[in-house]
Order: C-alpha cells, then structure tokens, then sequence
C-alpha cells in the first residue's frame, strides 16, 4: 500500500510510538520558530530548562507582531529575544525584516523537513512541501532543546484540485472554500493534503495562502507537495540545493477526499464573525465598506503585492475608504520598491505599513464603530480588530483592491481580461537583517538583557488529589484563544508579564472574570465545542493558571489549545454525554475525587455537581505521557523530574 505524503515525511522523522491513526506519536523537529509576542515566553522557558545551545538544524527568531512601540515593554522584549538567541545558537529576523511565516518561506523553509513555530500559522511551510505545525511556546522550546514533539497520529485528507483559476480568482478563494465545506472543526485531527493535476497551476505563494490558512480548518497541518515549480521558487531565492522533489504514491490511502475543480470557483469572502461564514462576493455585491487592509502572512507575498499595485495603478482610493498595505517581508518590500509597484499604490492613496502583522492582530488601523473592513487576512473572529463592532470579511487581494476602488463590495473579475503578473526569476536577496548567532565558543561574552516588563511565568502545582472548586465561567461553542486571552496593541506588550496580561482573561466574554476567578482561588471553566480555536498563544493557558484554574469541561478542544493545557498543568476534560453542559451553570460547585487515580485507571473521570446534587462522566482521553505531565503539574516541572 502506498503512502501519502504526510506519512513519508512523519515516518522518516518517527521517534516514538507508531504510524497508527489516533494515537501519539513523537517527531525529531528539524526546524524552529517563534515570533516575538510568544517568543519571549519560549525563551524564558528555553533558558529554564538549561540547554546551553539549540540543538536543532535551524532556529529562528522573528520581531513581527509587537511593533507598535508606545512603551517600553515591546522593545525591550526585542532587545531580549535578541540577546537570548544570539547566545544560544537561534537566527534572530529584526523588526522590519517581515513576518514570521513569509520570510521563513523565502529563506529557511526546506521540502521534506520537519518544523514547529511557536504560532498557528506554521502550516505556511506546508506549501513548499514541509511538515510544519503551530505549537505552544513550550513544546517549542522543547524542540529547540532537541526534545521530542507530540502530536495524535493524524488522518489525512485528500484536496483533489483540477482545472485552474479563472481571471481574478485566488487561491484565498480556494482555503475559502474548503473552510466553507469543511467548517473551522473540519480538519481537527486530521492533515490536509493538496494533490492532483490543479497542483501544478499555483504558485509556491498562492500554495502557501492555501497551507497557511489551514489553520482555519483546526486541521494540524496542511501541505502541497513539492514540484517543479517549488524548485523554481528556491531558484530564485538562491536555495536550489534545498530543493527535493517529494509527493505521495500514486496508490496513496486517504482518509477523506474533498474534490475542487479550480475552474469552477469564484471569488468569496469569509463574512463576520468566522472563517467558515463564507459567501461568494456576487452576494455581498454593492454594500458599502469602510475600510481595506492588505498584507498579514496569508497574502503579502510579492505576488500579491504585485497583483494589488496593477489593480491601483493611476486609480484613487475612494473617499470614504481608508486603505492599508503591508508587504510581508523586506524582501518583498524592496523588489516593490525597485520596480515601481510601490509608487502606484502610493498614489493610489494607499497607507504603507511596515512589514509586519500589523492591523491582522490589533496592532493599530481598528476600524471605525461598526465598521465594514475587507481584509486579506485569516482570522475574523469578534474584536480582534480593536474594534468591537466591527464587522471584518475575509477576502482575496484582488477583491480587496478593487473594492477600496469602487468603495462598495466589488467582484474583481468585472476587471475583465487577466492581468500578466508572474513572479521573477530571482528575487533581491538581502539577509543583512537577519543576525546570526555567535559561535559556540563564545556563547560566554553575550549577556542577555532583561527588561523589567520580563517577570517570570507563573508556577503550577502536581495534581491535588481532589479538585472542588466553583465553575468560574461558562462558555459556549468556537471560544477563541482572542476571547480567552485577546491580543491587541494594549495588551501585546505585556505578553511577558503574565499577573498584568491576566487582568484581560476573558474580558471579551465577561470583565468580571479575571476578579470573580482571583476570588474564588481556585475555579472551573465550563465551555462548548471547539474550544480554544485559534491562535498558539500559551498565554490563553497560563493566564487561567495565574487565575487558578484547574480543569477545563467542554464539548471539544481545538488541538493546540488542549496541548497547552496540559503543558500548563490544567485538566483537559470534555463532557461524556454532552447533554451535561446544559446541566450546568456558573458559580456551581464541582467535585472531583481522587482525580490522578481516577485518570490513571481509564479515561472516564466522575464529576459531582455539588449545588445540583448529581453526577457525571467526563472523558480525560490522553496518552500516559499527557497523564505523567499532569500529574507533575505541566511540561516544565514534568521534564524536570524526568531529567
Ligand atoms: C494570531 O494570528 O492569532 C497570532 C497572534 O499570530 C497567534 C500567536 C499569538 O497569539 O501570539 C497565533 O496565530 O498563534
Ligand atoms: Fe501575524 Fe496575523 Fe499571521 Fe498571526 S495571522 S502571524 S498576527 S499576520
């Protein structure tokens, strides 16, 4: 029996368990990265653990997301994550070098290697063929200890693509429409792989729109296979040595297929306040909108860049419409420089930002109240944008240009015959931002500095032996890690100082939370299906550390949040019957007796609802390792026990 892709690649790096569907396996991690508003807490936790130097192929650190400076917290967290990797064998991106998930593609990323990031996006690398996950900051710094990574041995689905995109359709489109018939649990457990004769009609950067966005899907990775036109992308890069041709067997076993006739779709958007609420832009056609932003690494490849200033060129913004660009990268950035692009969308009326996430993570340009603002962003989720009632759609570069145009909803194929956009053969190749760290040797000379924003991350305790606490909160389905710990230009920058970035914990759903949590001591969350969609932030876990939180009940949990949990110490429970959690309110008293025992001898745990006087079963479904590390009380004081 052949094998897909996903199973070469995980095999040939298997270290622990087996290839069997559903159960835990280990992986040697080839590869790393963080991005500086999780960095600081991986490094911290790096250092705790006492490697010397990392001990993987290539280690990276990125300055993308905190770089609003109107304090001193965010450059002084840059100024650590520098310090830490100079010494400790990491490549550290400066700010303004671009974001994580862009430069890795240009740079670092390699075909058939393994790679974690310390943020959900990772799967980007999944477009030039590599295996690469999102993963908490800690399982991060794990790896770059040269430690094993855990996942559930996944299923694969099949992306059957044929035909080819019409003039003006994207490959947004393309993520848009899977999510569309998949939803943001549909790829939970499972690897999304793209094959098929419409494989060879993308590009790497359209691939990496469509790998990177899979994030949506909850999926644990996706990946295209590497080809022809992702030597090409090496090429001119100056990396055909990194170049491996890398597919599955013709005679593949696929858990799922899902067939996409490229020819046949049309431009789409993800309406407010989820990635799945998709419509096509012929529905939404004629509203008026308020406001454009361009860039975030799921659409600021030079490609992108390229199509949006021919759409801009000799135009204006209209009116009422403020409209904002950032190229993903400085390499990107000064090819548009160079070759004129960047003057047509200046005088256009565009705003440039500088080549980070900017406004995909609050990092200013919130729109107006109640605002419409097209973004070719991934993540729509409520507030995130900074502003609360805004009203945030998803869409490609194309519909985004020409609707900051028109001012209204505009589908980009009214631009009639296709533009003639390919990208170069070689790009400006420039690493001059890009620091590399000093030799092992003299590791000794270079002191880290530490800010005092830097306060250590808070400590958890082995398993009490019963957990009788009042339930907190309670929740319902697709809670977000934006809802449990949002994000923002306010809260980024204390990222590092978990007491203060705890004072938000749950602010979107209740402000009363982080106060009614302290109080109580020690508390449950009760929540609904999906729980903890989202970012990797581990912040969404240790501030209800902080707060005392001790056990999570819910329907379902999205994959990287629950591993977070469980690094953190907190119990991951999802209802027996999920009738239960209507049975439930906030400020009910739960017991649970005997929980390490209970856990330790099957995966049903008995709950009793001490203010309702009854019963139930909930289901701590984890490998003996998650078991071991919660009995510790979390990663850290589990690998050093073991150590
Ligand atoms: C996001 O897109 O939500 C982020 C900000 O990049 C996060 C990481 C973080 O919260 O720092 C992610 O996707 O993991
Ligand atoms: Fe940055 Fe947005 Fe991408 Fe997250 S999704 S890494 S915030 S650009």
């Amino acid at each position: 029996m052949g094998l897909t892709l996903t199973e070469k690649i995980l095999s040939a790096h298997l270290v622990e368990g087996e290839m069997i569907k559903g159960s835990e396996i280990g992986i040697r991690i080839d590869q790393t990265l963080t991005q500086d508003a999780t960095g600081t807490m991986a490094y911290l936790e790096f250092e705790a653990m006492g490697v010397p130097r990392v001990k993987t192929e290539r280690s990276v650190a990125y300055i993308d997301h905190n770089t609003l400076q109107s304090g001193f917290e965010n450059a002084d967290d840059h100024r650590f994550i520098g310090s830490v990797c100079k010494k400790h064998g990491i490549y550290f991106s400066r700010p303004g070098n671009g974001i994580c998930h862009q430069v890795h593609l240009e740079r670092f990323g390699i075909p058939g290697k393994t790679l974690i990031g310390s943020d959900s996006h990772t799967p980007t690398g999944g477009g030039i063929g590599m295996i690469a996950i999102g993963a908490g900051g800690m399982d991060v710094a794990v790896a770059m200890g040269g430690g094993t990574y855990y996942i559930t041995c996944p299923k694969v689905v099949k992306v059957n693509l044929t035909g080819k995109l019409q003039p003006w359709v994207a490959a947004k489109d393309v993520i848009l429409e899977v999510l569309k018939r998949l939803s943001v649990k549909g790829g939970v457990g499972k690897v999304i792989e793209y094959c098929g004769e419409g494989v060879k009609t993308l590009s790497v950067p359209e691939r990496a729109t469509i790998t990177n966005m899979g994030a949506e899907l909850g999926a644990t990775t996706s990946i295209f296979p590497s080809d022809e036109t992702t030597r090409g992308f090496l090429k001119a890069q100056g990396r055909e040595q990194d170049y491996t041709p890398l597919c599955a067997d013709a005679d593949a076993v696929y858990d799922e297929i899902v067939e996409i006739d490229l020819s046949s779709l049309e431009p789409l958007a993800a309406c407010p306040h989820s990635p799945d609420n998709v419509k096509s832009i012929k529905e939404l056609e004629g509203q008026k909108i308020d406001q454009v932003c361009i860039g975030s690494c799921t659409n600021s490849s030079l490609l992108d860049m390229l199509k949006v200033a021919h759409i801009l060129k000799g135009k204006t913004v209209h009116p009422d419409v403020s409209l904002s660009i950032a190229p993903g990268s400085k390499q990107v950035l000064n090819i548009l420089a160079n070759n004129g692009a960047l003057a047509a969308m200046i005088d256009a009326g565009a705003r440039i930002l500088e080549s980070a996430c900017g406004p995909c993570i609050g990092m200013g340009q919130s729109p107006n109240s109640k605002g419409i603002s097209l973004r070719t962003f991934n993540r729509n989720f409520e507030g995130r944008s900074g502003t609360k009632d805004g009203q945030i759609y998803l869409v490609s570069p194309e519909t985004a240009a020409v609707s900051a145009l028109t001012g209204v909803f505009t589908d980009p194929r009214s631009l009639g015959a296709a533009a003639d956009i390919t990208l170069p053969d070689t790009f400006t190749i420039n690493d001059n931002m890009i620091v590399p760290p000093v030799a092992a040797e003299d590791m000794g000379s270079v002191e880290v500095l530490r800010g005092p924003n830097i306060k250590p991350f808070p400590v958890s305790e082995p398993l009490a032996e019963t957990i009788d606490a009042k339930c907190s909160l309670k929740v319902g389905d697709n809670i977000t890690t934006d809802h449990i710990m949002p994000a923002g230009a306010k809260i980024l920058p204390l990222r590092s100082n978990i007491p203060k970035v705890s004072e938000y914990c749950f602010a979107v759903c209740d402000e009363k939370f982080h106060d009614r949590a302290l109080e109580m001591g020690k508390s449950i969350i009760i929540g609904g299906s999906n729980y903890g969609q989202g970012s990797s932030r581990e912040h969404a876990a240790l501030a209800p550390l902080y707060l005392g939180v001790k056990a999570v009940i819910v329907k379902s949990f999205a994959r990287i949040h629950m591993a977070n949990l469980i690094n953190a110490g907190i119990v991951p429970m999802t209802f027996a019957d999920e009738a239960d959690y209507d049975r439930i309110d906030q400020l009910d008293e739960l017991k649970i007796e005997n929980v390490g025992k209970q856990i330790s001898e099957g995966n049903i745990v008995k709950v009793t609802n001490v203010t309702k006087n009854f019963d139930f079963d909930v289901k701590v479904d984890l490998s003996e390792r998650q078991k071991e590390m919660l009995y510790a009380g979390g990663l850290l004081n589990y690998t050093k026990q073991n150590s």
